[in-house]
C-alpha cells in the first residue's frame, strides 16, 4: 500500500482553503467555456524532473556576489527562523501552478536579462536592468514574518532594499497617489498562465504612504543569497502587515498613478481580496477564522497578531478607518 508521510506543514486541505476554490461567477463560467483547454493538462512539476534546481547558479545569477549583506536590528522577530528548505519548497505562485508545489516548475522562470519599468506619473518614465538597479540601492537583511491569507505562517531573512528608496528614486509628481506593480506575463515559461481565465498578469498595489512607510521592502535576496525562482526573483514585495497575497513576485513594472489600482485576486474575488488586506485575527476570511495560523514547518498553530505584529510601524496609516472591515480583506 502506498502511504503518503505528510510533513507537519503540510497543512489538510480541509483545514486552509486555497484561494483558488471560490472564483467568481464570471471567472468560473469562462473557465468552463474552455472544455478544450482542460484536455490539454497543465499541471507543475513534471514527474520526469525531480532534480532539486532551488538556488539559481551563478553564472545565470550575476547578483549572486552581492550576498549576504548586514542585517538591520530595527526589524526582529519573537520566533524561531523557518527552515530553509520549507520556505523554498512550499510557495503560492500561480503562475506555475495552483498548488503549493511550483518550486521546480518555477525554474522555467528566465531572470536575466530583466528589465523594470518606472512609468506613469513620474518625473521621466524609464527602464532599467535589475543588475543595475540592484547597484543602486542601499541593501540589507530583514528578519519579517510572512502571514498567509490561508492561515499558514512563516519567518524568513529578505534581503534587499526599502521600498521608498525606488520610490525616491522614481521622483513620483505630487499627483501620484498609488503604486501599482506588475509580474511578467509569458505563458512559455510560466504555464499557469495559460489558464485564461484567471487576469494576467499578476497585479499588486499600495497607496504611495504605504509604499513609503518604513516596513515596505523590496526583497531580492533570502537567506543570504539571490531569491530563488519560486520565491519571486529577481524582486518582489515585502508588506509584512498584509496578508501574504500582497507581496507581489517577480516584479516587471512600477506604475504611479491617481487611481487606486485593482489587484489581481481583488479583480477574482473582492469581497474576500481587497485592496488593503490588513492581517487582523478578528475579521475572519468569508469562508474561515483568521484568529491563529500555521506555523510552517512545526504543525503547530499561534494567534494572529493585529498588522501581523507590526502596529507600531503601520497603524497610523489606517487612523480614521478602523471601523471598516475592508481594510483587513
Ligand atoms: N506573481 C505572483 N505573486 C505572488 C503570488 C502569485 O501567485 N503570483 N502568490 C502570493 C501569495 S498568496 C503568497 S502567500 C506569497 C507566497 O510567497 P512565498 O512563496 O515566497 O512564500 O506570494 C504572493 N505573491
Ligand atoms: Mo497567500
Amino acid at each position: 500500500m502506498f502511504i503518503k508521510k505528510k510533513r507537519g506543514w503540510e497543512i489538510p486541505d480541509a483545514q486552509v482553503t486555497d484561494e483558488s476554490v471560490y472564483l467568481n461567477r464570471r471567472h468560473v463560467i469562462r473557465g468552463l467555456a474552455a472544455s478544450g483547454f482542460l484536455a490539454s493538462g497543465i499541471s507543475g512539476a513534471s514527474p520526469l524532473f525531480h532534480s532539486r534546481q532551488s538556488w539559481a547558479s551563478p553564472s545565470e545569477d550575476p547578483s549572486a556576489v552581492l550576498y549576504p549583506v548586514k542585517r538591520n536590528e530595527r526589524y526582529t522577530v519573537d520566533r524561531p527562523l523557518t527552515d530553509e528548505e520549507d520556505a523554498i519548497t512550499y510557495n503560492n505562485f500561480y503562475e506555475f501552478g495552483s498548488h503549493k508545489k511550483i518550486s521546480d516548475a518555477a525554474q522555467a522562470l528566465k531572470i536575466r536579462p530583466w528589465m523594470v519599468k518606472i512609468d506613469g506619473l513620474v518625473e521621466k518614465e524609464q527602464e532599467i536592468d535589475i543588475d543595475t538597479l540592484l547597484k543602486k540601492m542601499p541593501l540589507e537583511e530583514r528578519v519579517y514574518r510572512h502571514r498567509c491569507v490561508e492561515a499558514w505562517s512563516m519567518t524568513v531573512p529578505y534581503s534587499g532594499f526599502a521600498l521608498k528608496d525606488l520610490v525616491a528614486y522614481a521622483k513620483p509628481l505630487s499627483k501620484a497617489k498609488y503604486l501599482r506593480m506588475e509580474t511578467f506575463k509569458d505563458d512559455t515559461m510560466a504555464p499557469g498562465q495559460r489558464q485564461f481565465w484567471y487576469p494576467w498578469p499578476y497585479v499588486e498595489g499600495l497607496t504611495l504612504a504605504e509604499a513609503t512607510n518604513d516596513l515596505s521592502f523590496i526583497a531580492t535576496g533570502l537567506y543570504g543569497k539571490p531569491i530563488p525562482k519560486q520565491n519571486g526573483a529577481p524582486l518582489r514585495l515585502a508588506v509584512p502587515w498584509k496578508y501574504g497575497f500582497k507581496h507581489i513576485k517577480s516584479i516587471v513594472r512600477f506604475t504611479f498613478t491617481e487611481e487606486r489600482p485593482v489587484s489581481f485576486w481583488e479583480e477574482i474575488q473582492s469581497s474576500e481580496y481587497g485592496f488593503w488586506a490588513n492581517v487582523n485575527p478578528e475579521v475572519a476570511h468569508p469562508r474561515w477564522s483568521q484568529a491563529t495560523e500555521e506555523v510552517l514547518g512545526t504543525g503547530k498553530r499561534v494567534p494572529t497578531l493585529p498588522y501581523n505584529g507590526y502596529g507600531e510601524f503601520v497603524a497610523d496609516l489606517y487612523k480614521g478607518m478602523e471601523g471598516q472591515e475592508t481594510l483587513y480583506r
